[in-house]
């Protein structure tokens, strides 16, 4: 059986917490049922050691034996070889799934990254970067709606892909930028009751505040 070490930064701020990258991963792991440990790297000083597994000096990455893999995505995809239940084993519904999976972070995200930062810092809406940014991800959710009201996940059956997907609209949701897109929400709404996300949101929530003990928070 794969060695399978999530790794992860040892503490966060509270206001991330819920939302840090490795719940992907660790919400593909129990999905998948693959057995797993979490490792720590420090927050606070992001050295060689840590750059040379994750070049950005980001979480999360995940060994497996000898492999070190980095990026969400990648590692999702790896993880899509040891289960099924992540990426489908024939040769259509891993297309669908693989297709997908790329759409939430190569299209979906990268309309939504700029936009909930924005939201996170506060910057004043009515100005013409605020507008262009809105815009972008409102087109996307445009045409992400129809798809989503037309099917319960977007690859046939649950896969990798909804759980970067719905990890990206949550976000949104979370700043109340899913009003419009009731089909959006609905498919958050389905894919955060799953148990495999409730467990991983809750480990991630526990690891952090374990921390907080030992940096006298
Ligand atoms: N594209 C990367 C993004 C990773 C990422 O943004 N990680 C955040 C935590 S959610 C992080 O490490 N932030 C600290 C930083 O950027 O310095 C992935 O999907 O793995």
């Amino acid at each position: 059986m794969a060695d399978l070490i999530l790794n992860t930064f040892n503490w966060v701020p509270e206001i991330v917490r819920g939302f840090v990258r490795d719940l992907r991963v660790r919400w593909a792991l129990e999905e998948a049922a693959l057995p797993y440990r979490v490792a720590s790297v420090p927050f606070d000083d992001r050295g060689a050691a840590h750059l040379a597994h994750q070049p950005f000096g980001q979480v999360p990455w995940l060994t497996d034996g000898d492999l070190s893999i980095f990026e969400t995505g990648a590692i999702l995809l790896h993880l899509g070889n040891l289960s099924p239940k992540l990426i489908p084993s024939d040769p259509r519904g891993r297309v669908e799934a693989t297709q997908w999976l790329f759409a939430a972070l190569n299209s979906v995200e990268m309309a939504s990254l700029p936009w909930s930062l924005s939201k996170f810092m506060g910057h004043p809406s009515g100005t013409a970067a605020a507008k262009s940014i809105d815009d972008f991800l409102k087109l996307r959710l445009k045409h992400l709606e129809p798809v989503l009201a037309g099917r319960e996940w977007l690859a046939g059956s649950f896969s990798a892909a909804d759980i970067l997907m719905s990890d990206v609209l949550r976000v949104v949701d979370g700043f109340g930028g899913l009003a419009d897109n009731p089909a959006c929400r609905d498919y958050v709404a389905r894919a955060t009751a799953r148990p495999a996300f409730i467990k991983a949101r809750a480990d991630q929530i526990a690891h952090f505040a374990a921390a907080d003990a030992a940096r006298g928070a």
